[in-house]
């Protein structure tokens, strides 16, 4: 579903954090839902995150999931430029393991709101199933894929450990 007439934005901050950000792909493949991926940095490409922010309205996206590490400004800054819901995903650094992700995109000032989800891969399915959840309310069909996939893995659990 990539590509085609997107519906989310999954930006992320170098090609290094896609080995994360796929798990949000993975989850919108999963339920039919259309989807973008660029690498867009607030440090080393700070006119593409301008130009991404400000068209995303326009060109139809309703949620971007924004994945950072170390100093993630990414997430905040795309919010700071749309009114779309932005769901920030904390990649794990090297150095701190992602806490300095997470406390960067977490910590936002009142009036830019930056949905924050777990570090690393967790983070970027939740945020995947998120943005499905923001979506459905709007979109019988996928609704009803969401509740067959939250079914799905409610019967996959099994009872007993061994
Ligand atoms: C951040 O710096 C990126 O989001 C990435 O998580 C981190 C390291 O980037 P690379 O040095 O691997 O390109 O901007």
């Amino acid at each position: 579903m990539a590509e085609a007439a997107p519906l989310v934005g999954i930006i992320m901050g170098s090609r290094s954090d896609w080995e994360t950000m796929r798990h949000a792909a993975e989850m919108l493949d999963a339920l039919g839902i259309a989807y973008e991926t660029r690498v867009v940095s607030a440090h080393r490409t700070p006119q593409r995150l301008y130009d991404y922010a400000t068209s995303a309205v326009g060109r139809g996206l309703k949620a971007i999931i924004a994945g950072a590490g170390g100093a993630a400004h990414l997430p905040g800054m795309a919010a700071s430029m749309t009114r779309l819901p932005v769901l920030g995903v904390p990649v794990e650094s090297k150095a701190l393991s992602g806490l300095d992700s997470l406390l960067s995109i977490v910590q936002m000032p009142a009036g830019v709101p930056v949905a924050t989800y777990a570090i690393g891969r967790a983070g970027a399915a939740n945020a995947g199933l998120a943005a499905a959840a923001i979506l459905a309310l709007g979109d019988d069909a996928l609704a009803a894929r969401l509740d067959a996939w939250r079914a799905a893995q409610t019967d996959a659990v099994d009872e007993r450990p061994e």
